[in-house]
C-alpha cells in the first residue's frame, strides 16, 4: 500500500479508503464520521459531566455528553448528502433523511457507548454500523462497512469495508494516520472479559468460565465494549462476553448499534461473534432496540463457549424429560 521510500504510517484515512477502491460516497461518509469524532474528543475533554435531565427509550438516564455526542454525528450525517437514513442508539425511532435510496447509505450508531465510564476517566467509543440503502433492519451480515471510534489515552479508529480490518491513530494536527492493516485474531486466546453479573450466569456459561480459569486464562474488563473488543482485536487474542443471564436471555447488549458492528469487525479479522447458539450476523432484528447475548473473540474459544452451553442445556432437557 506505501509508496515505495513513503512510511505506510504517513497515509492518512481518506487515502486508504481510496486507495482501497471504496465507492466514494461512502469514503465521504467515513470521513465525515470521522470528523465529527474531532468535536466528540472536545466534548468529552472539556464538556459536562452531568445529567441531560433526559432518559433514553431503555429509561437509562441520558448524560449531557451522550445528548452532545448524539448531536455533533447527527448534524454530520444529516448534512452529509450520501444519508438516507439514521438511528442513533440515544433516539427513540429512526431518523428519515433522505427518500432517495439510490447511491445513499443508512447507519445505526452509538455516539458515546460506555459514557458512564467518562467520569471515572475510563476509555469509550464510538460505534457505527453502515448499510447500502434505506433499509436498517437488515441481518449484519449486509452491512457495507463498520468502524469505531476509541477515546482512550490515543484516539483510534478502525474500520472494514470488507476487505480486512485496518487501525489509524490521531496524530496532533487530529489527522487519522494508518497504524496498521488486515489486523487478525488468532483462534485461541489467554485473555477473557466477562459482562454482567458472575451470579446471575446460566450454568453453561459457568462451566465455560471455570474451564477459562483452569487454563489460566486473564481476566481482563473495562465495563467499555470499544475499549474491550479493541483490547482482543489489537492483542489478536482473546474473548469477550456478556451472555444471556438468569432473567435476562437476551443479556444487555444492543444488536444494531453495539453487537452487529463490531461482529462484522472481529469476523474480517477472523474471530467469531455468536448469541451462544449461533452467529450474531445471522440475526435479523425485529425492532431497532433488539438486544442479544454475545460471545466475541477468537474462534475456538467462542466455538468451546457455544459447545459448553449447548452441552448443558442437552443435560437439563434430559433431566427435565426423565423428570
Ligand atoms: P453504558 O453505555 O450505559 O455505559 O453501558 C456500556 C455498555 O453498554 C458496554 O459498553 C459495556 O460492555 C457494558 O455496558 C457493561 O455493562 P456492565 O456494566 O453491566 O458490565
Amino acid at each position: 500500500m506505501a509508496e515505495p521510500g513513503k512510511s505506510k504510517f504517513q497515509i492518512d484515512l481518506r487515502r486508504h479508503l481510496r486507495e482501497s477502491d471504496v465507492e466514494d460516497n461512502l469514503v465521504h461518509l467515513i470521513c465525515e464520521i470521522a470528523e465529527a469524532s474531532k468535536y466528540i474528543i472536545n466534548s468529552i475533554r472539556t464538556g459536562d459531566l452531568g445529567v441531560a435531565g433526559t432518559s433514553n427509550l431503555y429509561g437509562e438516564q441520558q448524560l449531557a455528553l451522550d445528548v452532545l455526542a448524539d448531536r455533533i454525528l447527527r448534524k454530520r450525517l444529516d448534512h452529509s448528502r450520501v444519508v438516507a437514513n439514521m438511528m442513533s442508539e440515544e433516539e427513540d425511532e429512526i431518523i428519515p433523511i433522505s427518500p432517495d435510496c439510490e447511491g445513499k447509505y443508512s447507519v445505526a450508531y452509538d455516539p458515546l457507548d460506555g459514557s458512564s465510564l467518562v467520569d471515572v476517566n475510563l476509555a469509550v467509543g464510538t460505534i457505527i454500523s453502515i448499510f447500502s440503502g434505506c433499509d436498517l433492519l437488515q441481518s449484519g451480515r449486509n452491512q457495507v462497512a463498520a468502524m469505531y471510534i476509541l477515546y482512550g489515552p490515543r484516539t483510534t479508529l478502525v474500520y472494514s469495508t470488507g476487505n480486512g480490518v485496518h487501525e489509524f491513530s490521531m496524530n496532533h494536527l487530529m489527522e487519522y494516520n494508518l497504524v496498521q492493516e488486515n489486523i487478525q485474531i488468532c483462534p485461541q486466546g489467554s485473555l477473557y472479559s466477562p459482562g454482567g453479573q458472575r451470579n446471575l450466569y446460566t450454568p453453561g456459561t459457568e462451566a465455560f468460565v471455570q474451564q477459562l480459569e483452569q487454563r489460566g486464562v486473564k481476566l481482563r474488563y473495562s465495563g467499555g465494549f470499544v475499549p474491550d473488543i479493541n483490547q482482543i482485536l489489537l492483542k489478536g487474542q482473546g474473548i469477550f462476553f456478556y451472555p444471556h443471564l438468569q432473567q435476562k436471555p437476551k443479556g444487555k447488549l444492543r444488536l444494531l448499534f453495539e453487537l452487529s458492528p463490531m461482529a462484522y469487525l472481529v469476523e474480517q479479522a477472523g474471530g467469531a461473534a455468536s448469541t451462544g447458539h449461533g452467529p450474531i450476523l445471522d440475526l435479523v432484528p425485529e425492532h431497532i432496540h433488539e438486544r442479544a447475548p454475545v460471545f466475541i473473540g477468537s474462534k475456538a474459544d467462542v466455538a468451546l463457549a457455544e459447545k459448553f452451553i449447548r452441552d448443558m442445556e442437552t443435560k437439563q432437557s434430559q433431566k427435565a424429560a426423565a423428570g
